[in-house]
């Protein structure tokens, strides 16, 4: 929904400066329901391709819903109705004094296929041979079915583990799509899972950690696929009532990353959270194959100098800043190796760092220090304001910190090191030394962040003879 309005927005401040559609009279007073007006007739593509011609005689900009999950604006759009039924379509006319909105219900008497031949249509819901539709359920066996992030596209605050929500209700859902009066049936075997600030939504709550089971019976509703600048999202209405995908989190309105036959993978806007939830399903009673697992190491016997060309590391649960093995760029007195690693972040994708997963907990009494050696490039645009500011600038540190990764909250254990790397453009040794926590026995993963945790900007640093002591 966030998205909508900002993009919504967006599209309004451009069209109050073109001069093309100031064409009608602006008054300056707000316009009253009764001076909106359109009119519709069906194109010459489809009974079921509709053409609507704004013939209000107030305000500039025309914003249009037309019932079945999509929008539009300007004076003469068009929309598709694949099915039959009635849809409420609703003009909404602004000036600079205000809005105003009028409504009508258009009626189609047949469904018109040829509209959801596409592949999208197809791998939702089975297609028009799928009389039942078909069902999806959580991927829930394989890591990454379920996620979270301040992005809609990349996965880079947290990743489930396999069946890490068992027992929350969340893989006893079924969610059907059937193509045929676009209705969505979300089976619930008596039990959803509920994100811990929506509990109010819900009667007959059971505390999971912080979110909620709930008790809820199986409803149905009607999906759309609704095609927006960044791709198509599937859109869940059911009245005033309550329709949703996975994850209970408010909202009916699930961007598509993938959908192929076996997959449909989306993410959907948290309000509370201000960031996006991740699922990812398969068809129910699909087996998939194993995802390639993160390599695990062991720590007590932990080094890395990046000479063996075979290293992979990876792949990782989220994304991570792009890595690859590559010749030294500046072999000196501090690094004259052969090879190294190159580590680079993308621009605007924050919280990218490298995780070393151990398979054994990691002992701090009797190792306790990690080496490496970095190589920070001068021609880093490195920011100059503090940590802590409205966004955090990409400076000359290097931290490393150890985690538990089974732990739901891996960050309120965790013991960090920063270090400020003081040369540019020539190897330097870093060494942290984490003997003052010799205590905790819990941690099993190490990560490091060149440049500063929660940066936004594109970077690139290299990376060497890893060692723990
Ligand atoms: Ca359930
Ligand atoms: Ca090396």
């Amino acid at each position: 929904m966030f998205n909508y309005k900002w993009a919504l927005g967006t599209l309004l401040a451009l069209a109050a400066c073109s001069p093309f559609e100031e064409n009608k009279p602006d008054t300056g007073l707000p316009p009253t329901p009764d001076q909106v007006s359109f009119s519709y007739a069906p194109t010459s593509r489809s009974t079921n391709v509709i053409e609507f011609e704004n013939t209000s005689e107030v305000g500039f900009t025309a914003v249009w819903d037309f019932g079945n999950g999509s929008t539009a604006q300007g004076d003469k759009v068009e929309a598709e109705f694949p099915f039959k039924g009635d849809y409420k379509v609703t003009l909404t006319i602004m000036n600079n004094g205000g809005k105003a909105s009028n409504s009508q219900i258009i009626t189609l008497e047949q469904d018109d296929l040829s509209l959801v031949e596409s592949d999208e249509y197809k791998f939702l819901t089975g297609g028009v041979e799928a009389l039942n539709g078909k069902n999806w359920v959580v991927d829930k066996t394989r890591p990454g079915h379920m996620a979270n992030s301040e992005s809609a596209d990349k996965v880079e605050w947290w990743s489930a583990g396999p069946l890490e929500k068992e027992g929350t209700g969340l893989y006893t859902d079924v969610y059907n799509f059937n193509i045929f009066g676009s209705v969505y049936t979300h089976t619930t075997n008596g039990k959803v899972f509920v994100n811990g600030a929506y509990g109010d939504d819900f009667t007959n709550t059971e505390p999971q950690e912080d979110d909620y089971s709930a008790a809820y019976e199986d409803y149905q509703a009607t999906w759309g696929l609704v095609e927006k600048e960044d791709g198509y999202y599937i859109v869940l209405s059911n009245g005033a009532d309550k329709a949703w995908l996975g994850y209970y989190a408010g909202p009916t309105e699930y961007k598509i990353l993938n959908l192929e036959e076996n997959e449909l993978y989306v993410s959907f806007f948290d309000a509370k959270m201000n960031g996006y939830w991740f699922h990812r399903l398969i068809p129910e009673g699909y087996e998939p194959d194993p995802l390639p697992e993160t390599p695990e190491y062991d720590y007590s016997n932990f080094s890395q100098d990046f000479e063996n060309p075979d290293f992979e590391w990876g792949p990782f649960p989220m994304d991570m800043p792009n890595f690859e093995i590559i010749s030294n760029p500046a072999p000196d007195e501090v690094n004259s190796s052969g090879t190294v690693g190159k580590y680079v972040t993308d621009e605007g994708v924050q919280w990218q760092k490298l995780p070393i997963l151990f398979d054994n907990k990691v002992d701090l009494s009797v190792k306790n220090k990690v080496k490496m050696k970095v190589y920070f490039p001068l021609d880093n645009s490195y920011d100059n304001f503090e940590v802590g500011g409205e966004r955090n600038p990409l400076n000359t540190t290097a931290a490393v910190w150890f985690q538990n990764r089974e732990s739901g909250e891996p960050w309120t254990s965790e013991v960090k090191l920063t270090q400020t790397v003081e040369q540019g453009d020539q190897w330097v040794e870093l060494e942290f030394d984490f003997s003052q926590w010799v205590g905790p026995t819990e941690f099993d993963q190490l990560w490091i962040i060149l440049g500063n945790e929660g940066h936004f900007k594109a970077s690139t640093f290299y990376l060497d003879d890893i060692e723990i002591l």
